[in-house]
């Protein structure tokens, strides 16, 4: 039974999915839900590790049949581990930064990579499930094989904090602190591609609530926050950054939905009932933004993931859109 391998590769067919799932969920969120996701996440990891003395076995056998395509399974098991592998490592805090990418680019980055070449495997490769792959005792091993890898997991943590290696100190998001209350140490970061534009304070205008608005007219806001930007690369930074509320500058602006743009085109949609905890910032700790972070402007969005944190922003503009009528994440 267990040689035909179908359970095995099932088991990790929902694995991978739910890894893939919580692992976006994660990200979705900057609050208390993150850390539930990513239990799943990582007892999910931990199964799939579990999984792999079972997986080898098939896939050697796989491998002695000469079948076109072979080399795409290879791949997808290389790029499996590479994810893994970094996920690991960041996890623990072994190695979190490798040059100016993150254990966790690498970590998304793989598991990203390996989605085309999965799909092509499932459907290149059929499982026949027969009545007995999912039977009852089955699916016991299965429940006790998950709850192995919970503790497992539970267990990694625990082995962390006893050896006081740094992954002890990430915060609920699986983040690192770097640089908090030290804007010239903070992380300059970005979601993909962009790059950071030059920006002329005289020429910048803000569009927002129907008006345009100088660089200075902007600065003249004092309105203060503390607020921690947590990149999905795998830093926090807890800054004190000033500026104005965004409910101030967009008067009485009627939608229900407010987007905010950067001058390089990246941007996100928010409620427009949101307004009144976001900030448009010009400074942060008493010094006005440098252009990494964001000069002459970017937004500040408390309890909301880094990739939020528009910056370089020229208008803020209300409409009727929902504000979910966006792609969930970033596309630039
Ligand atoms: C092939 C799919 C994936 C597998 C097998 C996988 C597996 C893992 C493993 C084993 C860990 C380490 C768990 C630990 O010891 O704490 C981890 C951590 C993490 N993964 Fe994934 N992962 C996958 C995809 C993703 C994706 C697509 C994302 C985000 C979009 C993601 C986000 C994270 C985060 C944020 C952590 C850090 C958790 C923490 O430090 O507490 N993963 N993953
Ligand atoms: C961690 C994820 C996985 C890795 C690294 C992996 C890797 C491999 C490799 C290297 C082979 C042998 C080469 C080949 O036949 O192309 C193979 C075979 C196979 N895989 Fe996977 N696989 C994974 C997940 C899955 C999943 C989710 C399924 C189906 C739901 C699946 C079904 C199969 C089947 C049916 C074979 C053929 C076995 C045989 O010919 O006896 N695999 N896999
Ligand atoms: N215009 C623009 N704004 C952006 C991004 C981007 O790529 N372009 N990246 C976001 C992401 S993913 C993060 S984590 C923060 C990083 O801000 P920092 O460079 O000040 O640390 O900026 C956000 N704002
Ligand atoms: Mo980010």
């Amino acid at each position: 039974m267990i040689a035909r391998g179908a359970t095995t590769n099932l088991a990790l067919l929902g694995l991978l999915a739910a890894a893939f799932l919580t692992g976006w969920l994660a990200f979705a969120f900057a609050t208390a839900p993150a850390r539930w996701s990513l239990v799943v996440h990582a007892a999910a990891g931990f199964a799939i590790l579990a999984l792999l003395p079972w997986k080898s076995m098939i896939a050697r056998r796989g491998l002695e049949r000469p079948r076109p395509g072979r080399w795409a399974s290879v791949l997808m098991g290389v790029l499996v581990l590479v994810s893994m592998g970094a996920g690991l490592l960041h996890s623990t805090g072994l190695l979190v930064d490798w040059g100016s990418l993150t254990a966790m680019d690498f970590h998304v980055g793989a598991a990203l990579a390996a989605v085309p070449l999965a799909i092509w495997h499932v459907a290149a490769r059929r499982v026949r499930v027969r009545p007995t792959d999912l039977s009852r005792r089955r699916l016991l091993r299965g429940g006790a094989a998950l709850a192995t890898a919970t503790a497992a997991y539970a267990a990694s943590e625990v082995v962390v904090r006893i050896t006081g290696l740094p992954g002890a100190t990430r915060r609920f998001t699986g983040s690192y602190e770097s640089g908090s209350f030290r804007p010239d140490l903070m992380p300059v970061s970005s979601w993909m591609f962009d790059a950071i534009p030059n920006m002329d304070q005289d020429a910048w205008r803000l569009r927002a609530g129907g008006r345009g608005w100088t660089y200075d007219e902007l600065f003249a806001f004092d309105d203060r926050v503390t607020a921690t930007l947590d990149c999905t690369g795998g830093f926090y930074s807890t800054q004190e950054w000033a500026g104005a509320r965004l409910d101030r500058l967009l008067g009485a602006a009627a939608g229900t939905s407010i987007r905010v743009t950067s001058s390089t085109g990246y941007g996100r949609r928010f409620p427009l009932e949101n307004a009144r905890s976001m900030f448009l910032a010009t400074r942060v700790g008493g010094q006005a933004l440098d252009a990494g972070h964001g000069f002459p402007a970017r937004l500040v969005v408390p309890d909301a993931r880094g990739f939020w944190w528009v910056k370089w922003v020229t208008s803020i503009e209300a409409d009727d859109l929902p504000h979910w009528w966006q792609s969930p994440f970033p596309l630039q």
